[in-house]
């Protein structure tokens, strides 16, 4: 049984990210905690995908595929994925595993080779164009991804062909993997960036659902050029010892760990 968009909140992502991230002692915590919020955004709220076999419901590419544990999260608490099968996170045979794969109900693109969903967003979003569909196609993107020259190709391309029905929300952490973007490839204006390449290009606090929503819910979807939202997040949101700290891309919590990451994720509001 599905359950409705106010199912999905921040908090309840982060808790299962931690649960599950520590039973199966992998890491992409940092990662999946940066986009918890983002998630929550558009599974809590934005997404109009209340009938999944709905042609028209609308899509969404978790470019990041790395931050898969939070898109399971989501699909976990809206009712589509049940807690046994979220446990199932990184066992042999599941198909939940570290990157999303289309095979799983609720997950249109399999993503993981990074630079490649917003290509996959683009088709999309011009695929629905073509057959008069409403449907509107939503992309995370991260900061490492910007790097790519297939980003700014699929970039160019969506704004010539003006696809207001394509939001990119772009996962700003300023940390890709081993390195800082400052040190490996620095971004510099990002937003100016994007709107130099033809979009509708807005800055944003990621970690703030509220204002992501009402900023999302008020644009043009019909006409004009594909939008951009540069969401300002902080890797390992909400877990202080994980915050802005690049081991925890790769490492997995042990026990006294996942007792503070817990703590404080509980402490946080919904
Ligand atoms: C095409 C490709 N090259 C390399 C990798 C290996 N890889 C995994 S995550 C990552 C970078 C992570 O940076 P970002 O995407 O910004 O994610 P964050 O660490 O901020 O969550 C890389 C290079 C990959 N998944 N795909
Ligand atoms: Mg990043």
């Amino acid at each position: 049984m599905a359950n409705g968009p106010a199912a999905v909140n921040s908090k309840a992502i982060r808790t299962l990210v931690l649960e599950e991230a520590k039973r199966a002692n992998v890491g992409h915590i940092g990662s999946g905690l940066s986009v918890a919020d983002l998630i929550a955004t558009l599974y809590g709220g934005v997404l109009r995908v209340e009938s999944p076999d709905d042609p028209d419901r609308d899509r969404f590419v978790l470019s990041n595929g790395h931050a898969a544990l939070a898109l399971y999260s989501a699909l976990h608490l809206r009712g589509w994925l049940t807690r046994e099968e979220l446990a199932t996170y990184c066992a042999d045979e599941s198909l939940l595993g570290v990157h999303p794969e289309h095979e799983l109900p609720g997950v249109d693109f399999s993503t993981g080779s990074l630079g490649q969903g917003i290509s996959m967003a683009a088709g999309a979003a011009l695929a629905a164009r073509l057959q008069g569909s409403k449907r509107r196609v939503f992309a995370i993107v991260s900061d490492a991804e910007c790097d790519e020259g297939s980003v700014w190709e699929a970039a160019m391309f969506s704004a010539q062909h003006r696809l207001a029905n394509l939001v990119v929300i772009v996962d700003r952490n300023h940390q890709q993997a081993l390195g800082y973007t400052r040190d490996v490839i620095d971004h510099g204006a990002l937003v100016e960036r994007w709107r130099a390449f033809g979009w509708d290009s807005h800055d944003a606090d990621g970690h703030d659902v509220r204002k992501l929503s009402e900023l999302i819910e008020g644009l043009d979807f019909a006409f004009g050029p594909p939008h951009v939202i540069v969401a300002q997040t902080t890797f390992g949101h909400g877990v202080s010892f994980m915050e802005s700290r690049i081991e925890w891309h790769y490492l997995p919590m042990n026990d006294a760990q996942y007792a503070q990451a817990r703590a404080e994720v509980e402490a946080m509001p919904s």
